[in-house]
């Protein structure tokens, strides 16, 4: 797979080169019931690469309704861990200097408020732009002030005109969801002040090559950034990177942070992570398509440790019914003879089939009678917390299996 398709970059134009075929994949969080099975809907995932613009991206995306709209199956409150990084996300903001007199901040994506709530209960002048709508409904509860609407250029000078320019600008883990996000950066220009800052994180493509997280591929995540495709994405509208600043969570992210050209001196980090990831290859195709047979390797690796496992009599479960894990449990075909259940402690998940494999997912309380020989860390990225929680599980002789950075079971 390396020719050029007919597919365009969605932000330089040029024609795209793929370099990676999931195959047919459902929606990620697609979560569904035994009477949706004959009607799911499957694309066809393919992830190619553009020399021009950096950006590593999915040929074909479902449309946005279809993947956020008032059953969205995710809540981002689900991890203490998380909340934790959103308040010191926030803290960052507000200690940075950005904020300047009488200050407005607006999120996009905001889900159930877990980042913008530390301004909100501040009095702060704020906004939340997300789309579905029972993760919004649930932020204005919170007391986060959100409008359910996807965020458009149009969007961008609505808000300008209802509230004023924004000083700060936020996401997490949204950016790399929009397949539209030139128009999107055309309108954080139109609503950013000419001191206001663009703060967003999304998982950090360095990390995903380095530790063959090829599961963060799905229908959601249209992009994988990195320093070098963002540079070159804002800027077409002349807004440049002043910081870098790399973060642990969802398994290895980035914290991109921009403003209006020459309003604020560039940081060292800079410099030095476009630097890295020259070196990294993050700018070539060959790099992409060492990274599909990585990938290859793992699914081969992974189909094996199961097989065996199963024919030993083991039982197997998998913990965290992911989006991510879409992407593993169809490209590596693994249905519900191998992995008996998933547990989730999202309720909106639960008594659900997962997509495209139907394995259903149980209650976490299923998990903890049921005690299987072996739990699928599906939330890898969130082992931390969930060993410390798992101890006794652990301790009774359940084990554990990731795939990132490699298939294994944890010692
Ligand atoms: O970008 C996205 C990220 C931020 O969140 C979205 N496109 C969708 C979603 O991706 P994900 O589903 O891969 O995210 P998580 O955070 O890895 O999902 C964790 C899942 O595991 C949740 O369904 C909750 C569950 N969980 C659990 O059952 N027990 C999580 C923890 C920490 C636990 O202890």
């Amino acid at each position: 797979m390396s020719n050029r398709s007919t597919w365009k970059c969605r932000i330089s134009g040029e024609p795209l080169f793929p370099v990676l075929d999931f195959g047919l994949q459902p929606l990620g969080n697609g979560f569904l019931l035994p009477e949706q099975f004959d009607k799911e809907y499957f694309f066809h995932m393919q992830v190619g690469f553009d020399p021009e613009s950096k950006m590593f991206q999915l040929l074909e995306q479902p449309n946005p309704e279809q993947m956020f709209h008032e059953n969205y199956a995710f809540f981002s409150g689900t991890s203490r861990f998380m909340a934790a990084h959103f308040e010191e996300f926030a803290n960052r903001v507000k200690s940075s200097g950005c904020l300047k007199t009488d200050p407005f901040v607006v999120e996009l994506g905001c889900n159930d408020g877990i980042l913008l709530r530390h301004f909100a209960k501040e009095g702060m002048h704020h906004l939340g732009v997300e789309p579905s709508r029972n993760v919004a409904t649930v932020a204005n509860e919170q007391g986060v002030s959100t409008i359910s609407e996807f965020f458009t250029a149009e969007l961008a000078e609505q808000i300008v005109k209802e509230h004023g320019q924004a000083d700060a600008f936020l996401a997490a883990n949204v950016m790399c969801h929009i397949p539209t996000i030139r128009n999107v950066v055309k309108g954080i220009k139109t609503l950013l002040k000419p001191t206001g800052v663009v703060q967003f994180e999304d998982p950090y493509l360095g990390d995903v090559l380095r530790k063959t997280s090829y599961d963060q591929l799905y229908d959601e995540h249209v992009f994988l950034f990195s320093a070098l495709s963002i540079q070159y994405l804002f800027a077409l509208e002349d807004l440049e990177l002043i910081d870098l600043q790399p973060q642990g969570t969802h398994g290895g992210s980035m914290r991109y942070v921009l403003a209006h050209q020459g309003a604020y001196p560039q940081q060292p980090s800079v410099a030095a992570i476009l630097s890295e990831e020259k070196a990294q290859g993050l700018d070539r195709l060959e790099t992409f398509q060492a990274f599909a047979q990585q990938v290859a390797r793992s699914k081969t690796e992974l189909q094996e440790l199961l097989s065996d496992l199963k024919r030993q009599g083991k039982k197997i479960a998998g913990y965290g019914a992911t989006s991510k894990s879409t992407t593993i449990l169809n490209y590596c075909g693994i249905g519900p003879d191998v992995v008996d259940y998933i547990s989730d402690t999202t309720p909106i998940k639960q008594g659900k089939y997962s997509p495209g494999t139907h394995i259903p997912v149980q209650p976490y309380e299923h998990f903890q009678q049921d005690r299987p020989d072996y739990a699928v860390l599906f939330a890898w990225n969130h082992q931390q917390e969930i060993l410390a929680k798992e101890l006794g599980y652990t301790q009774s002789g359940g084990q554990w299996i990731v795939h990132v950075p490699q298939v294994q079971i944890l010692k």
